[in-house]
C-alpha cells in the first residue's frame, strides 16, 4: 500500500480527523503534570491572555509554507500567554499532539533564553530576535529504508489507538537556569518541493544548578535558520535520486548534554 493510501486509511479511522495539526499540550514528570496549550478550534476569547496560558497563540492548524515567513519562529500570531511551565534541567518536556498524520520530514526542538522576569521575561521578547539553539532532532530512522519508504520519527511517534502522540525532549541537564522559549517544529516534506512547517512555542521556567549555554556558533534566528533553496527543503522524496541520498539540514545540535 502506498504512503498516501496508508495515511488516508489512518484518516478514515481517526475518531477526530484534522487535515493538519499542531502541538496541543505539554507534560512534565511522572506521573505527568499537564499544561494546556492553545487550541485553534476552541473559543479564542476563553484562551487569549488567560493566566494559565503557557503557549504562544497559533490561530490555525494550517502549515507555514515559506522558510522565510516572519511567523516561522512561533507560528501566527505568536501572541504570548503569561504562564511558564516549571521544569528542571535534565527532565523531559513531552509535547502532546492529536493524530499527527504526516509521515515524512524531520522534527526538531529548540530553546532560546529570555531576559529575567524583572525585564519582561519571555512575554516581552521579540521571537524573531531570539538566539535559538537546537536541543533535539530526529529524521529518518536508520535502517528502516529509503526516504520514501523508510520510517521517519514523524511517523513512528503517531498512535492511532485513540491515545495522543507523545514527543519527549530532554532539557539539557547542565543548562543555565532561567526563563526560555521552547520551539517545537515538525517539518513535513511529503509534497514535492513544498515543505510544510508546523512550529509552536511555549514558555519555560527552567531550574537547576547548571550554568551552561551553547557557544554562539550554535545560535540561529527564525526566520534565518533555513535557506529556502536548501536541498533538504526543496525536495522530492519520491524521485529516484532522493531515494538514495538525503543531504540533511546543516543545523548542528548543541554540544551541551
Ligand atoms: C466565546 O466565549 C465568550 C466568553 O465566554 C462568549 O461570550 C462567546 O459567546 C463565545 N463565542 C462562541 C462563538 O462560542
Ligand atoms: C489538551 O488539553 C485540553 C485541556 O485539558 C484537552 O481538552 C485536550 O484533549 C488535550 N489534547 C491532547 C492532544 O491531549
Ligand atoms: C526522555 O526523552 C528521551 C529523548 O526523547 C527519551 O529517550 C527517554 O525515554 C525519555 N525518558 C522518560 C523517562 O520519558
Ligand atoms: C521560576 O521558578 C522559580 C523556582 O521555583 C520561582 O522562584 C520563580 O518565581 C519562577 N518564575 C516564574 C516566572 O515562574
Ligand atoms: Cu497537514
Amino acid at each position: 500500500m502506498s504512503l498516501l493510501a496508508l495515511s488516508l486509511l489512518a484518516l478514515a479511522t481517526a475518531p477526530l480527523a484534522r487535515a493538519h495539526g499542531g502541538l496541543a499540550n505539554y507534560t512534565v514528570g511522572d506521573p505527568p503534570v499537564w499544561y494546556r496549550g492553545y487550541d485553534p478550534d476552541e473559543n479564542a476569547t476563553e484562551q487569549d491572555g488567560q493566566s494559565w496560558m503557557v503557549q504562544r497563540k497559533w490561530a490555525s492548524i494550517d502549515p507555514i509554507f515559506s522558510a522565510t515567513d516572519p511567523y516561522i519562529a512561533c507560528n501566527k500570531p505568536g501572541t504570548p500567554g503569561p504562564a511558564y511551565i516549571p521544569i528542571e534541567a535534565g527532565q523531559n518536556l513531552t509535547a502532546v499532539y492529536w493524530y499527527w498524520l504526516h509521515p515524512v520530514g524531520p522534527m526538531t526542538a529548540w530553546l532560546a533564553a529570555c531576559p529575567p522576569l524583572s525585564e519582561g521575561g519571555c512575554v516581552g521578547v521579540d521571537v524573531n530576535k531570539l538566539d535559538w539553539f537546537k536541543i533535539w532532532e530526529a529524521g529518518l530512522i536508520p535502517g528502516t529504508g529509503n526516504l520514501a519508504e523508510g520510517i521517519w520519527y514523524q511517523k513512528q511517534f503517531q498512535n492511532w489507538d485513540g491515545s495522543p502522540d507523545l514527543w519527549p525532549v530532554t532539557i539539557p541537564a547542565t543548562l543555565k537556569a532561567g526563563l526560555y522559549v521552547v520551539r517545537h517544529e515538525i517539518l513535513s516534506i511529503h509534497i514535492e518541493n513544498k515543505p510544510q512547517f508546523y512550529p509552536e512555542c511555549a514558555h519555560l521556567n527552567i531550574t537547576g544548578p547548571g550554568t551552561d549555554l551553547p557557544p554562539s556558533s550554535f545560535y540561529k534566528k527564525f526566520p534565518g535558520a533555513y535557506d529556502p533553496d536548501d536541498p533538504s527543503l526543496k525536495i522530492d522524496i519520491y524521485s529516484d535520486s532522493m531515494r538514495k541520498t538525503y543531504y540533511g539540514q546543516d543545523h548542528p545540535s548543541t554540544s551541551i548534554a
